[in-house]
């Protein structure tokens, strides 16, 4: 994957996010979705790829753009993976909710898992906390390793867990254990992401959320150089025998970064749509707006925060896509 692809992504969700912020708090989170899936398809369209979508916004039969196997980019070299969400967090978009991002990956062909939409149980944690933790040891084995890691007591860690029901035991088990706990409405990607950068006040993620959200983390935190681990969650038997056609060998296998991300280059963008713990959210001005980007290259580790400025103007593409309902 050549270097200059990763500006190229930047733009991708830039666009995303300034569509869907125009739907922020307007109580449609049909209408902001579909905002940030049209305008981050139309900016793939100008990017010299050969992409096939592994995880979008459903499959074929389901969603009318970025659909599972859709083509994306001119057609052109690399022939490249792409895992999309242009809106990761719909509710919390029109709800004007903390936290939502718009989000991709891309990577070599061949190299994401194409998990189906179900659940996944997840544990993210940052580099510091690499081969010290495992999905299957108890939550306060896990907390304990990841504060030595940090060289900091339990009762000074910040686990993120979605506010779920099926989260009560882990949250009784965490509690128990003395840590801070942020329960969160909605949006697991940007505090697994959050949890791998230091400074971020999140130390982990952990619970059972989206399996393609966690592709997407997986492949942030391969960047970042933090781990990810995970297991399909399947809900009926429909998702189980989908599961046993992904090619996981069996469906309870636990999930390494391997499994998630495999071996080979990836790059990673996410701009921030409402403000979170990773990025700040779109701020609309006078002449237009205001982004703000975490972009990220595996075969480098290189990490870059970009602030934009957007004068729509000047940017007919933009423009286009983000009048909205205006
Ligand atoms: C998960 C989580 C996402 O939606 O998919 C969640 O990974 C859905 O979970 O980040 P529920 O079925 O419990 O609502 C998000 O929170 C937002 O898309």
């Amino acid at each position: 994957m050549e270097r200059e692809l990763t500006l190229e992504f930047v733009r991708v969700t830039e666009a995303a996010a300034l569509a869907s912020a125009r739907w922020m708090g307007r109580g449609d989170k049909i209408a902001a979705d579909d905002a940030a899936v049209r305008a981050m398809r139309a900016v793939f369209d100008t990017i010299s790829m050969d992409g096939t979508v592994v995880i979008g916004e459903g499959e074929l039969d389901e969603a009318p753009m970025l659909y599972i196997g859709e083509k994306v980019g001119n057609g052109s070299l690399p022939r490249l993976d792409v895992a999309v969400d242009p809106l990761e967090g719909t509710n919390l978009v029109a709800k004007g909710g903390n936290g939502a991002i718009a989000v991709l990956a891309v990577a070599e062909a061949g190299c994401l898992l194409h998990a189906p939409d179900m659940y996944m149980n997840k544990i993210a944690v940052g580099p510091w906390a690499k081969g010290k933790i495992d999905l299957d040891a108890s939550v306060s084995d896990n907390l304990k390793a990841v504060a030595a890691s940090l060289k900091k007591s339990v009762h000074d860690l910040t686990v993120v867990i979605l506010d779920r029901e099926r989260h009560e035991k882990i949250i009784n088990e965490a509690r128990d254990c003395g840590a801070r706990i942020k329960l969160i409405s909605d949006g697991d990607v940007s505090p697994a992401v959050a949890a791998a950068v230091a400074g971020s006040g999140v130390d982990i993620m952990m619970g059972i959320g989206g399996a393609p959200e966690g592709v997407l983390a997986a492949a942030a935190l391969k960047c970042l150089g933090g781990e990810m681990q995970g297991r399909l969650v399947p809900s009926n038997e429909e998702e189980y025998n989908r599961s046993l056609k992904m090619g996981i060998g069996s469906v309870d296998k636990l999930l390494t970064m391997n499994d998630l991300v495999g071996d080979g280059d990836v790059i990673f963008s996410a701009t921030g749509i409402t403000d979170g713990s990773l990025l700040k959210g779109v701020v609309f001005n006078g002449t237009g707006a205001c982004t703000h980007t975490l972009v990220m290259r595996a075969k480098t580790g290189t990490i870059r925060f970009v602030e934009a400025t957007h004068i729509f103007a000047k940017k007919p593409l933009i423009e286009k896509i983000n009048v909205g309902d205006d």
